[in-house]
């Protein structure tokens, strides 16, 4: 079992009394050891999960219905019910994660994963948090965009004591609104989000809901950025813009899997970006309206169609469009240089540089030498350099009519004729 053998229920008395009477224990004195044994057997044990590719939506298995969201190369955490309280359990910890095939990258992140995996309640529901803390330093869970109690908002120092490790933080509230939120440590923010210590919260609405529309497919991600220099597998965490790894939960292109979809399907992609710039998000081939923000649903006088839509540092958008063109679009960060991949940014530029006579002269002293960029930089794209170790290239991919040349914050939604609900 992967639970911590010292818990601390770090809560008011008041909870602590009510937690120990769902656990089903009533009395007066209970000492500190009796307590993190029963505390220890209440724990739901931790789901964790080591593969990056989409998982299939969750249905609830109990609770109130809703229709479930696909996080791309994510999933989505399994809970269990406690006397009609939603229970999760979350662990910090160290993780390898595969931002591309080829390319591992040693992050931080929630059981097993960063990001993090999604949580999926419905408005109304009391939600119990379970965080067990195994990285090597304090940390805590700030629930970003939540109506709750002060001391339940995560941040250390200021509403509660940081987790030290080793230990497990309970927290309780109830979901209040609807909407689309995210998770992150408020403790060493800096260095624990430039691990990759984010995750995803959606709130469903309880019923029928006059500003949020049912839809058929309901996608989910988080912008985040890292700097791992070619050939190691820690992110530099004193970067504070150059970043060289632009991602979508933790995953850059070809990495990222496609967002597949039917004609005709009414579409819904929620964005929420922890990076430390913005991200203009583009789809081709569609008109999309933001229908919701991290405040909530955005009322329907203030919508307007866009192809491009800006999601700032620490906001959240929800697109929403109709899938009635057949085909597949690109749907990226509009930023040309967050659809690359690892590069240096110190390189002068070379086009209309005549260096021919010079390339015969170094080459006679380095034959392999190349000179690069003299045409553009799309060379790069088939270039058949080697590169380090545990690296990939700066613009990749293939298309049915050649090379993609992208990197980065790019993905493709696909929408087929026949592509079945739920696939
Ligand atoms: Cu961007």
């Amino acid at each position: 079992m992967r639970v911590t053998t010292n818990i601390e229920m770090q809560k008011t008395m008041n909870t602590r009394r009510n937690f120990m009477r769902s656990a089903g224990i009533v009395g007066a004195a209970i000492s500190a050891t009796s307590i993190s044994k029963v505390a220890m057997a209440a724990l739901p044990e931790p789901v964790i999960q080591s593969r990056p590719d989409t998982m299939p939506p969750l249905h609830p298995q109990s609770g109130r219905p809703y229709n479930p969201v696909v996080t791309l190369n994510g999933w989505t955490l399994p809970w269990r019910m406690n006397q009609g309280v939603k229970e999760f359990h979350l662990v910090a910890e160290p993780v390898v994660r595969e931002m591309a095939p080829g390319f591992k990258a040693h992050l931080w992140g929630y059981n097993g994963q960063s990001p993090g995996p999604t949580i999926e309640v419905v408005e109304g529901d009391r939600v119990r948090i379970f965080v067990t803390n195994k990285l090597p330093e304090h940390t805590s869970v700030h629930w970003h965009g939540q109506r709750l109690p002060n001391g339940m908002d995560g941040v250390s120092g200021l509403t509660q004591p940081s987790i030290q490790p080793g230990k497990t933080f309970v927290y309780e509230f109830v979901a209040r609104r609807p909407g689309t939120f995210m998770y992150h440590p408020h403790a060493d923010e800096m260095v624990q989000m430039a691990m990759g210590m984010m995750g995803l919260w959606i709130t469903h609405p309880k019923g029928p809901h006059p500003l949020i529309e049912t839809v058929d497919r309901d996608f989910c991600f988080l912008l985040n950025a890292y700097d791992v220099e070619p050939g190691s597998y820690t992110p530099k965490i004193m970067t504070m813009l150059e970043f060289n790894l632009w991602s979508w939960n933790s995953r850059i292109f070809p990495g990222i899997d496609s967002l597949n979809v039917r004609q005709y399907d009414k579409v819904r992609i929620r964005v929420g970006n922890l990076t430390m710039t913005n991200h203009p998000m583009h789809l081709h081939g569609h008109e999309f309206v933001v229908t919701g923000t991290d405040g909530g649903p955005v009322q329907k006088s203030a919508r307007w169609p866009e192809v491009t839509a800006d999601v700032a540092v620490g906001q959240m958008r929800q697109f929403e469009f109709l899938a009635d063109e057949e085909g597949d679009w690109a749907f990226h960060c509009h930023k040309s240089h967050h659809t690359m991949n690892a590069m240096g940014h110190d390189i002068p530029t070379m086009i209309g540089v005549d260096a021919h006579d010079l390339t015969k002269k170094i080459t006679s002293l380095v034959p392999d030498y190349m000179l690069m960029g003299d045409r553009g930089m799309a060379d790069m794209g088939e270039m058949e350099m080697p590169l380090p170790d545990n690296t990939v290239p700066m613009m990749t991919g293939e298309g049915p009519f050649g090379g993609v040349e992208m990197g980065g914050m790019f993905s493709v939604l696909k929408v087929r004729k026949n592509q079945k609900p739920g696939e």
